[in-house]
């Protein structure tokens, strides 16, 4: 992790740069096979993919390391990745199998590695952010240093868990980040249509100080993220982020099956927004700094590539949990 010593970050050098696009990549690349397996057949489950945000959660993660903590929402392969989550053992996970990072039991909502400061995947829509004050309140009551990141849509920001949190947080100056990803959408719904005024000035109201961003921009979130975990390691307290994005792939993979065709978001909206792709305006990003070649970028493609088929093949030669497991590992 980069130190700094006045208000700006410096910028991420050229193998910290590097680094960030590749893993914005496998994201991508994990994401796409996840969604023609589950439309070929060979998921058990649908599928909420990443795609399109890869810039919030590795921009994020970037400043954390294995002692400091994340919470997800039920969008959670790509932040289980950006914070260093295995491969192999996250698609086992998600095609049920013994060797899953949750030994199968879990699947793709629960994906989780507590030994890298992952609490995990979250099917309840701003679950995560509890216990991720929870997280916080613990740290900060061992002194251990250590941040905790809350990640959550905009959709979640209207659960009144999240006022609950901004006041904790900010009344206990907890070491904590919330990062809302606001892609637009709440399933279906446009976040105009559910959300009412600004998000972040939802922080304002607890003196927690808060920042808009182009969530597509890694340098963007790089720095706010930076300032938020630098503010969270010196006892100042919680930041809150609110980063624009968009998610390139449907609400869920098994939303074509029962949206039947009915449209929710406009073709040239889908299409404004893949212009601002994050990775090829990482990938840009890099070459005209001179930190990159083409010849490295497409290095790149291949070794994810690579990475992304021994995943697969990985998961599809484990078997699945014995039977007898069906009632362990329950929390009664
Ligand atoms: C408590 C709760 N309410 C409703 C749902 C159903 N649900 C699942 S995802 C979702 C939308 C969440 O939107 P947002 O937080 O913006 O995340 P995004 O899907 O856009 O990443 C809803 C309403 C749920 N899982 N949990
Ligand atoms: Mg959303």
């Amino acid at each position: 992790m980069t130190q700094a010593t006045d208000d700006t970050l410096p910028a991420p050098g050229a193998h910290e740069r590097l680094a960030m696009y590749e893993r914005m990549l496998l994201i991508r690349r994990v994401e796409e096979r996840l969604g023609a397996d589950f439309k070929a057949g060979r998921l058990i489950a649908g599928v909420h993919l990443y795609s399109g945000q890869e810039a919030v959660g590795v921009g994020v993660c970037q400043h954390l390391g294995d002692s400091d903590w994340i919470a997800s929402n039920h969008r959670g392969h790509g932040h289980f990745l950006a914070k260093g989550g295995d491969v192999r053992s996250m698609m086992a996970e998600i095609h049920a199998k013994a060797t899953g990072v949750c030994k199968g039991m879990g699947g793709t909502m629960h994906v989780a590695d507590l030994g890298r400061g992952i609490l995990g995947a979250n099917g309840i829509v701003g679950g995560g952010i509890s216990l991720i004050c929870g997280a916080a309140f613990s740290q900060s009551l061992q002194g251990s240093g250590a941040v905790s990141v809350a990640f959550f849509g905009d959709g979640a920001s209207t659960q009144g868990v999240m006022s609950e949190a901004l006041n904790l947080s900010a009344l206990w100056k907890l070491p904590m980040v919330f990062v809302c990803e606001n892609n637009l959408y709440s399933e279906f719904s446009r976040s105009h249509t559910v959300v009412a005024g600004r998000i972040v000035d939802r922080a304002a109201a607890y003196g927690v100080p808060g920042v808009q961003i182009d969530g597509n921009d890694l340098d963007a979130v790089w720095e706010a993220a930076g300032q938020a975990v630098r503010r969270a390691r010196a006892g100042e307290g919680p930041t809150f982020i609110e980063a624009f994005t968009y998610r390139m792939a449907g609400h869920v993979e098994a939303e074509t099956g029962f949206l039947q065709g009915a449209q929710y978001r406009s073709s040239a909206e889908v299409q404004d927004w893949a212009a601002r792709d994050p990775i090829a305006r990482a990938g840009a990003r890099l070459l005209e700094l001179g930190q990159a070649t083409a010849q490295q970028l497409a290095a790149v493609e291949v070794r994810v590539a690579a990475q992304v088929e021994d995943a697969v093949q990985f998961a599809l030669d484990s078997p699945p949990p014995p039977a007898a497991q069906a009632l362990e590992f329950m929390f009664a």
